[in-house]
């Protein structure tokens, strides 16, 4: 009993669903042949990946419990994706990154300091409890970030950016937290 309590933040309430939430059109993709994903900023050499070779990565199994900023967790999440560590033997990060704007579909983006997008327990997922992500949740690949709140976990990512200064995403820009830690109920910046 104490160990799930101990699991779930203050003002958070868990929930068996997986509700979807988002600003915006979901993307619906006819093929794949012009999505990639960019690395660039303060990287010595930019990188694309095609979807081919994205797709080619090493996988990993990692499993979070999501703690939305609108109040709900869901628990035990097993994901399947590829750890920031197989992603960094594509390019080198300047040493003058301090912070990542991860940018999605739509020019919605997200930003978050350099050492939790680093963290080993963040990692880009392609498979949610044995499936492919759905449309609804970020197909193909999202970031998960498991110690922040959920909104930092960017679906349908396209780009990655390394910056020298911090700097608000979307959601950021409308209210929310620059960080938002869950434990300390980060979750609008006039909180
Ligand atoms: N591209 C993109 N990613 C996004 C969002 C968004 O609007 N666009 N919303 C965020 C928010 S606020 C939440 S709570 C989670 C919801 O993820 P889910 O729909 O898979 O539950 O996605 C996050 N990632
Ligand atoms: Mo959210």
């Amino acid at each position: 009993m104490s160990s799930i309590k101990n699991r779930v933040p203050a003002g958070q309430k868990v929930t068996e669903s997986f509700p979807v939430l988002h600003h915006g059109e979901v993307p619906y993709y006819i093929n794949m042949g012009n999505w990639d994903l960019k690395i660039f900023g303060l990287v010595d050499e930019e990188y694309t990946f095609t979807y081919k070779e994205f797709m080619q990565l090493p996988r990993t199994q990692f499993g979070n419990d999501i703690h939305c900023v609108t109040t709900w967790s869901k628990l035990d999440n097993v994901w399947e994706g590829i750890a920031i560590s197989d992603l960094l033997k594509f390019f080198h990060i300047k040493e003058t990154a301090k912070f990542v704007m991860l940018h999605a579909e739509h020019g919605w983006s997200t930003n978050l300091p350099i050492e939790d997008f680093l963290k080993e327990t963040s990692f880009l997922a392609i498979k949610h409890n044995g499936e492919l992500l759905s449309p609804d949740h970020g197909y193909p690949v999202r970031m998960v970030v498991p110690h922040l709140y959920f909104w930092k976990s960017a679906k349908w990512l396209r780009g990655i950016e390394f910056l020298e200064k911090d700097k608000p995403g979307f959601w950021e820009k409308n209210g929310y937290h620059m960080y938002g830690d869950p434990w300390k109920e980060q979750r609008y910046d006039w909180d």
